[in-house]
Order: structure tokens, then C-alpha cells, then sequence
């Protein structure tokens, strides 16, 4: 029997040493996090490893995790990123039952590896973002060190029970390190909930002033009555959301500037939030899409958004249009979080409704969407045009200078491509027989819809309804009433823009300029 207990007392002993190293890795988070608090959330270490990961997440990949976690692709990284740490500090856990120094050594490892991500986060704000990874790397590995301690045997230790070592001994000092540790991650996070109630208190604050210029009243029967079709204003909380903010920024609208800068800006200067609300402002309906979306995908929102014109704010600084001898042909706009995004000037200048948001849908922009101001351009996907939390406006060449996505494969340039999308009836849904109504959007932004054309099978195009054209900016309701016959039906959509160009058969990608094609589903009557 001797045997089987020393088994079970190495085992007990492993069992401990991975506890240990879970211990280890949680003290190193929960002091990481509550040092990052009071300094920067953003510079915490699972937010830059994070962020250092989808910034270098090929677009193929960023495409799949869209797809399959849909706007879940964050949590699922964090996630990934938890349980991967979980592992490895279960392994230094037990190698530290061996090489106590070797163990702490790989936990001031990863430290080194968070500070470095940290570091080199395009809004790292200098050597104090590595503090978060270094400190908590440094508890953690003391931890293990301390722990794994309790866990030696030899007569070096005085503690130690029949077995070599005291279980009592290591149990209390585990203890004592789990309450310490969520003592420190909680005093962290009151410390970030502080932080957000100030840019919480800000947002209720704001008392949006009415447009000098109003959007037009949306025509009557914008919003078609078919059972199963989009809203035509989306609400807030159902707006998509896409962006790589693994915290969502928390800006506190009192202390927001947006600078304006770069070339041809011969009187560079900035704004506070106060003085954007102090101009004149317009109210438009506008329709937003992101070039991820799939052919018949969820990505695009309609909002009615309030702000300031941007061509003003830009006119102001002296910024000529490159068709009136301006120097620059690209703006590019970055986020309080290192976001880039780059527009054509002249798409921002030639008359159309680029503005400066601080409103949706009668409210101050939700933080998810942006607040205290984002840029929106009708007419450009998303990614090349609306960037939320902005912070700077600098002028500039496509030539001098790649945004965020361009240098990760996606177009320079990107108009939205005429799209529609069949609402109802839904993928294999089974309708019962009779007079179906199939009914769905479409959208061109700036270019506006003129047509929208159904097939069933492989018969002749027919002509949809349309609901009325709100703007040119704004998308475009549809339907048509199918007299069914029983069986398997195929259901395809296509849509014509205002120029009179009708979308093309060919099905394209997402990357790199948005997917193309017409839209199907299959359903079966009966
Ligand atoms: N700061 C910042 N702005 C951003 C992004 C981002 O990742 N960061 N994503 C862009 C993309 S790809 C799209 S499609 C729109 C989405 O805006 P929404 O989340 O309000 O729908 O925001 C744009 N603005
Ligand atoms: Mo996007």
C-alpha cells in the first residue's frame, strides 16, 4: 500500500501545484487590472494582448470570427485569451514544484510579453502602459514563488508534515493570496467605474440643441407593414456594432478635443465638444453598412443623426478640395483608441451630408457608437469613413499614408456596394400555401435605389413594390406578393441603383472592397 499513498500524495501534491500557478496567474491579472485602473484601463494586459492580436489577425481570419461569433467575436477572444493564460500558469504551477525560480521566471515572462504588447499599441501613451503587465507579473510571480514553498519537501523546510509538507500551511497561505487577489482586482474596478461614471455623467449632461437644418420627415410608407421586415430607423440598442475596441471607450465629453491638422490645414486648430454643440448643426437620415457584411448579412444600420458639417469645420482650417487645388487627397480620422480611418477629401467636400455626429436617433451617440463625436460620410463603408470616438483630423496623400485596415489587405478606396437583402420569408422557413409576401431592403448609399427586381427559381425577374425613397443616403424598403406553388423554392433579389446600374450576378468576398452578388433563400411551401 505504501505505494498508492505516495502516488496520492504526489498527486495531491501536483494538484496543488497547478492550483498554485492558477493562483499565480490570477493574483498577476488582479494587480495588473487595479494598477491599470487608476493609470489606463486600455493598457491592461488581456485589452493590449488582445488588441495586439486582432491587429495582427489576418483579414481572412477577422472575416471568420465576424462570421461565426458574430459581434461575440470579442468576448470569445478574451475568452481564448483567459483560458490560454489558465493553462500555462497551470503548467508553471507544476514545473515550479521542481525549479521554484524557473516557475516565477515564466510568470515575469509573460509580464515582459503584456508590456511589450502594450508598448506597441498604436495609442500606447508612453513607458507608464507597461506598468500594468510589469506589476502584476511581478505579484503573480512572488506568488507562485511564496506557494510553491509551502509545497517543498526536505528537511530545508521546518513546516512540513508527514508527508514532507503542510497541506494546512499551503491551504491558509492559498487563501490568504485568493481574498488578497480579488481584493485588488475589485478596488480596480471601482476605480474603472469611477472613471466611466464621469464620461457617463458627461453623456447625461448633454442636451442636444435643435439643427438649424432639419432632416427631411421621412415620407409616408417608408416602413412597409410586411410581418418580418427590417425597422426602418434601426433603434440604438439594435444597431450593429463593429470596431476592434476590446474596452469600449469611456470619453469624457468636458475634456474632448478634436484637432484638425496636416496638409493644406493653413489654420490648423481644435474643437471642444462645447463648440461643436455652438454651430450650426444638421439632422440627416443616413444609412450605415460595413464592408464585412455577407451578401444578405446583418451588418447595416439606419440612424437619424444630428451634427456639424464637416466640409465647414475643414473650410474653416483652410482645407481646399484636391478638385480645387487642395494638396490633400485623404483624411484620415483616429480614435481616442489608435483607430485610423481614411476617407477621400473630395467625397467629404462635394456637397454631400459628411458630418460630424454627436447625436442618433434624438440621444447623445450611445458609447458603443462613438461618443462624444463620430465622423459618418453617406455613400462610404464604414471602415473607410465613420470612425467612433474621434479625436483627430489629420490631411494627408493616399500615397503618404495606409489607415488601420489598408495595411491589412482592405481597399483604399470604398463606396458601398448596391446591395439587397430578402427579410421574409427567412432561410428554410415554411411558409403555408397561398399568397406569400417576400419583402426585404435595399441599399445604395448616395446613389438612392430605382429597382428591385425578384425571381423564384429560375422564372422571369419581376418587378418588387418599393417603398418610398427616404434620400438618396438612406436605404430602400421592397416587397412583392408570391403566389405560391407547394414544394422547394429558390428566392433571388437584385437591385438597381439611382445611376441606373444594376448589381452584378458575380458573387465577391468581403475583402477587399465589400461582397458583391445577389441574394438568395431557399424555403419550402406547404
Ligand atoms: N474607433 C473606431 N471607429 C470605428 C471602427 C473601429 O474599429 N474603431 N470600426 C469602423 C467600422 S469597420 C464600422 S462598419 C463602423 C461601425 O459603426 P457602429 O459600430 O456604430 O455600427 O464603425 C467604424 N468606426
Ligand atoms: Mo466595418
Amino acid at each position: 500500500m505504501a505505494h498508492v499513498s505516495t502516488f496520492r500524495t504526489s498527486f495531491a501534491r501536483g494538484a496543488l501545484g497547478a492550483v498554485s500557478g492558477l493562483l499565480a496567474g490570477y493574483t498577476a491579472l488582479a494587480v495588473a487590472e487595479s494598477v491599470a485602473s487608476p493609470l489606463r484601463p486600455q493598457a491592461g494586459p488581456v485589452t493590449v494582448v488582445g488588441g495586439a492580436a486582432i491587429d495582427r489577425t489576418p483579414a481572412a481570419v477577422k472575416d471568420f470570427a465576424i462570421r461565426t461569433f458574430g459581434e461575440n467575436d470579442k468576448l470569445v477572444l478574451q475568452l481564448g485569451i483567459l483560458t490560454v493564460l489558465g493553462l500555462l500558469g497551470v503548467v508553471l504551477g507544476i514545473v515550479s514544484l521542481r525549479h521554484r525560480r524557473a516557475g516565477a521566471a515564466g510568470v515575469l515572462l509573460f509580464g515582459v510579453i503584456g508590456a511589450a504588447a502594450a508598448l506597441t499599441r498604436p495609442d500606447a501613451q508612453g513607458p507608464a502602459d507597461a506598468l500594468p503587465s510589469i506589476a502584476g507579473a511581478t505579484a503573480g510571480a512572488a506568488i507562485l514563488y511564496f506557494l510553491a514553498g509551502k509545497l517543498s519537501t526536505g528537511p530545508a523546510f521546518p513546516e512540513t508534515g508527514p508527508d514532507g509538507w503542510s497541506r494546512r500551511g499551503f491551504l491558509v497561505a492559498a487563501s490568504v493570496t485568493a481574498v488578497a487577489a480579488t481584493g485588488a482586482g475589485a478596488a480596480g474596478r471601482a476605480l474603472t467605474g469611477r472613471r466611466s461614471r464621469g464620461a457617463a455623467a458627461s453623456r447625461a449632461a448633454v442636451e442636444l440643441p435643435a439643427p438649424s437644418s432639419p432632416a427631411r420627415p421621412l415620407p409616408e410608407g417608408v416602413q412597409l407593414k410586411a410581418a418580418g421586415i427590417s425597422a426602418f430607423t434601426t433603434p440604438n440598442k439594435d444597431f450593429y456594432r463593429v470596431d476592434t475596441a476590446l474596452a469600449v471607450p469611456q470619453v469624457d465629453a468636458d475634456t474632448w478635443r478634436l484637432r484638425i491638422r496636416g496638409t493644406g490645414v493653413t489654420r490648423p486648430r481644435s474643437y471642444t465638444f462645447r463648440e461643436l454643440l455652438t454651430r450650426p448643426l444638421i439632422e440627416r437620415d443616413i444609412t450605415l453598412t460595413c464592408v464585412s457584411n455577407e451578401v444578405g448579412g446583418p451588418y447595416i444600420g439606419h440612424a437619424r443623426w444630428l451634427g456639424v458639417r464637416l466640409a465647414d469645420l475643414l473650410r474653416e482650417c483652410g482645407v481646399k478640395p484636391p478638385s480645387d487645388g487642395g494638396k490633400a487627397d485623404q483624411l484620415v480620422a483616429r480614435s481616442v483608441d489608435g483607430m485610423t480611418l481614411g476617407s477621400p477629401v473630395e467625397d467629404v467636400m462635394d456637397g454631400r451630408d459628411a458630418i460630424l455626429a454627436v447625436g442618433m436617433n434624438g440621444e447623445p451617440l450611445p458609447f458603443d457608437h462613438g461618443f462624444p463625436v463620430r465622423m459618418l460620410v453617406p455613400g462610404l463603408y464604414g471602415y473607410v469613413s465613420a470612425c467612433k470616438w474621434i479625436e483627430d483630423i489629420e490631411l494627408t496623400t493616399f500615397d503618404a499614408y495606409d489607415a488601420y485596415w489598408v495595411k491589412r489587405t482592405w481597399a483604399r478606396r470604398a463606396p458601398i456596394k448596391t446591395q439587397a437583402r430578402i427579410d421574409t420569408p427567412k432561410p428554410f422557413a415554411r411558409p403555408a400555401a397561398g399568397t406569400v409576401t417576400i419583402a426585404g431592403v435595399a441599399w445604395a448609399q448616395h446613389r438612392g435605389i430605382q429597382r428591385v427586381e425578384v425571381r423564384i427559381d429560375d422564372g422571369p425577374w419581376q418587378d418588387a413594390d418599393l417603398a418610398p425613397q427616404a434620400t438618396a443616403d438612406t436605404w430602400r424598403q421592397w416587397s412583392l406578393p408570391w403566389k405560391t406553388t407547394p414544394g422547394g423554392h429558390n428566392l433571388t433579389v437584385r437591385a438597381t441603383d439611382g445611376t441606373g446600374t444594376a448589381q452584378t450576378e458575380q458573387r465577391t468576398r468581403t475583402v477587399p472592397d465589400g461582397a458583391g452578388g445577389w441574394h438568395s433563400v431557399f424555403v419550402t411551401v406547404g
